[in-house]
């Protein structure tokens, strides 16, 4: 169409297809596990990355070409930007997208007239989703940017910045429920810490405490019916960032009585950066009945960053499809691409490049996950290594059925724990690598 010529829809060609414009795993109605790919994936595409990444970084100036955008901080130059992303999703099949409130639209001088540029821009998306019916996965505040928030937004020692804040989150969920939006992100932005001897850091947890539910209680009240979810990030741009990882994230929500309106938003980079793997932050997620979403990226192990580059890695994603389809698959969530393209690609295409890279790297996970699942062959090992808690003490231990005594009990009579089974973490390696073709 009008901005990227030199790309027709992107079709599914299979596997052995040449043409880097193609699919080759992504065929959205194919069926896996009786579910079609595009239902289990339910792809997203993020406005910031796509639209207004221009490719600047501490050390140079942007790079990016983007013909459509004059520049200029205008509501005109906002709305410009609208039906180009939405040409892009139409072209990748993508059926979400996410946004924040000020990728979308510019600040004002003032709180309404911020507001009043942001219903400006959101018309236009109206229409575009109308157009394409292309859907909102979820919205979100950018409560970071601003200088105003420079201690942080509910976590500040300024309780105008608090105020500022929730009058600015007030507004992202009632946009967002005008365009229908599925769900509603919290990140924290600069909800942390640089210095402990500045912080008051119980006040500012209670007052996060207090923000959520102000959030939550709003919803309910204007019937917002979008989930909530809490996404982790351990540094960056604070030293402490309240929410560090599931563990972290998962203890505030039920510290402070939020678990049943909050659910975890979880971003592979922002796992890296606290030391673990993704699939660990979400089956800690899942196995607590809180795996919402996924920021769906990749960082780089040589990098200390949030470098949110497109996910390539077929380990990786099968990795992370065999937690999502353990707990059930995406209801409200999906996967959104929190991911941007390097400086140097610069050009439009590399949009496109980019999306089916990572579109194609998760079809390709499902898929591989779907047979080793079929299989069973990785599961009946996992099973088979905890059989001790079958039958017998295991059994009646996990029943709550034997207290310390008991215990105590059957160790004296038995002398010494039964011989052990060997691990065989290569052996599970050489399984799951099986796998992957
Ligand atoms: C920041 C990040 C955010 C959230 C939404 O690292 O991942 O874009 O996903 O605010
Ligand atoms: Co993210």
């Amino acid at each position: 169409m009008a901005y990227f010529p030199e790309v027709e829809k992107i079709q599914y060609e299979g596997p052995d297809s040449d043409n880097n414009l193609a699919f080759r795993y992504y065929n959205p109605d194919e069926l896996v596990e009786g579910k079609a790919m595009k239902d289990h994936l339910r792809f997203s595409a993020a406005f910031w990355h796509c639209m207004r990444a221009n490719g600047s970084d501490p050390f140079g100036a942007p790079t990016m070409y983007m013909p459509w955008d004059d520049g200029s901080n205008s509501v005109a130059n906002a709305q410009k930007r609208v039906p180009v992303f939405f040409e892009m999703l139409e072209k990748l099949q993508m059926p979400y997208f996410c946004f924040h409130d000020r990728d979308i639209a510019p600040e004002g001088d003032t709180l309404k007239e911020t507001n009043a540029n942001l219903d400006e821009v959101v018309k236009v998306f109206k229409d575009e989703m109308a157009r394409t019916g292309k859907k909102l996965l979820w919205g979100t505040a950018n409560l970071f940017g601003n200088p105003r928030f420079m201690h942080g937004a509910a976590t500040s020692c300024h309780a105008d910045s608090f105020a500022y804040a929730a009058a600015q989150v007030k507004k992202a969920i009632e946009v967002t429920k005008e365009l229908g939006g599925e769900g509603y992100v919290f990140w924290g932005g600069r909800e942390g810490y640089m210095s402990w001897l500045n912080t008051d850091m119980k006040r500012e947890l209670d007052h996060l405490a207090i923000f959520m539910h102000m959030a939550v209680d709003y919803a309910k009240e204007i019937g917002f019916k979008g989930q909530f979810y809490f996404e982790p990030k351990p540094k960056e741009p604070t030293k402490h960032q309240y929410d560090f990882d599931s563990a972290a994230c998962i203890n505030f929500l039920r510290a402070n009585g939020l678990e049943n309106d909050v659910k975890m938003n979880i971003e592979t980079n922002h796992a890296t950066l606290a030391g673990h793997a993704v699939e660990h932050e979400l089956d800690y997620a899942g196995s607590q009945g809180m795996l919402g979403s996924v920021d769906a990226n990749n960082g780089d192990m040589l990098l200390g960053w949030d470098t949110d580059q497109f996910p390539t890695d077929v380990y990786l994603t099968t990795k992370m499809m065999l937690v999502i389809l353990k707990y059930g698959g995406f209801t409200t969530g999906g996967l959104n691409f929190d991911a941007k393209r390097r400086r140097e690609s610069f050009q439009p295409l590399d949009l496109f490049y980019a999306h089916i890279g990572g579109m194609d790297t998760f079809a390709r996970g499902l898929k591989i996950a779907a047979e080793i699942r079929k299989s069973g062959e990785l599961e009946n090992m996992v099973k088979e290594r905890y059989s001790s808690w079958d039958s017998g003490i295991g059994a009646d231990i996990e029943a709550g059925k034997v207290c310390f005594n008991c215990l105590e009990k059957y160790m004296l009579e038995k002398g010494e724990v039964a011989p052990l089974s060997s691990g065989r973490q290569e052996l599970y390696e050489n399984v799951f690598n099986k796998y992957i073709k």
